[in-house]
């Protein structure tokens, strides 16, 4: 796969040549190149910023160094294929998830445009469309400064699914099983610390013991962290055992899925 990554600040991008990443370009499985939006423009200045029209608070960024950046990362790799993915960081974006990481890992090159101040010229996704797949994206619902922080995280989170990358092939097919439930606490040794015990099913032995203790607290966290998800959850073959754990959470099986009991308690510990 290859990634290029516009913005005024390429160094923010630093850390992608650490650690996972880093490794996985060493093993040419991940090219990566950062590029400065400053190279794009043609003023002395070099501005990228302008007033926005219609009034308000902050910059815009102008569509011109945009358009010459993009146009350029487009033709560096050859448009013989098909059209490279322009992921746009936005706080107007798609939710970026797990599904979206599995879905551009699956493509040939991803590029991705790092905006600032309140964002860039709308008119430069409406060009780009004739040369990208544009998509729009967003990390979360809360308020960044700009795309990097973003790019940093998405590039991570689609870099770990590369075949190959992540060292132990097994977690990731654990993590693909995970059914949209958060994931069971782990421990490690020594079995006591500072008076608290590894719960003892852990040192038993037992793998089917294990296996259930370790859905039962999915569930508990699950229900404690994030009942929303709960609500997608498909509970239509559920062993008796897990039923009953689901309605000590006070949660009945109904027509396949989770339903809150009303009488159930203010928290769902
Ligand atoms: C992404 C960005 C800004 C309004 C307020 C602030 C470019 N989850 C996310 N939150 N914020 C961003 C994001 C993502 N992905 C994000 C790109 C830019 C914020 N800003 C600042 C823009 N509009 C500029």
């Amino acid at each position: 796969m290859r990634i290029d990554v516009v913005s005024i600040f390429p160094e923010y991008l630093a850390p992608l040549e650490l650690s996972l990443i880093g490794k996985a370009r060493q093993d040419g499985l991940l090219e990566l190149n950062v590029h400065a939006l400053r190279d794009f423009t043609t003023d002395r200045h070099r501005t990228v910023d302008d007033t926005p029209y219609g009034g308000g608070a902050g910059m815009v960024m102008k569509p011109e160094p945009w358009a010459q950046a993009l146009a350029t990362v487009a033709a560096a790799a050859g448009e013989a294929t098909a059209k490279p993915v322009l992921i746009v960081p936005s706080p107007a974006g798609e939710r970026f998830t797990q599904a979206t990481a599995h879905e551009l890992a699956g493509e040939d090159r991803l590029v991705f445009a790092c905006g600032r101040y309140e964002g860039i010229d709308e008119r430069v996704m409406e060009w780009a469309a004739e040369h990208f797949t544009v998509r729009p994206m967003s990390l979360g619902d809360y308020v960044l400064n700009g795309g990097e922080v973003a790019v940093l995280a998405m590039v991570e989170a689609i870099g770990r699914l590369l075949p190959g990358v992540v060292g132990n092939p097994e977690s990731l097919v654990e993590e693909s099983h995970s059914d949209g439930l958060l994931e069971y606490p782990v421990y490690t040794k020594p079995s006591s610390w500072r008076d608290r015990d590894v719960p003892a099913v852990l040192l038993s032995g037992n793998h089917g013991k294990i296996a259930q203790w370790r859905r039962h607290e999915q569930y508990r966290r699950t229900a404690e962290r994030r009942p929303d998800l709960l609500e997608e959850f498909d509970a239509g073959k559920l062993p008796r055992a897990d039923r009953t754990a689901f309605a000590d959470l006070g949660y009945d099986v109904v027509d396949g899925h989770l339903k809150r009991r009303a009488d159930a308690g203010g928290d769902s510990a």
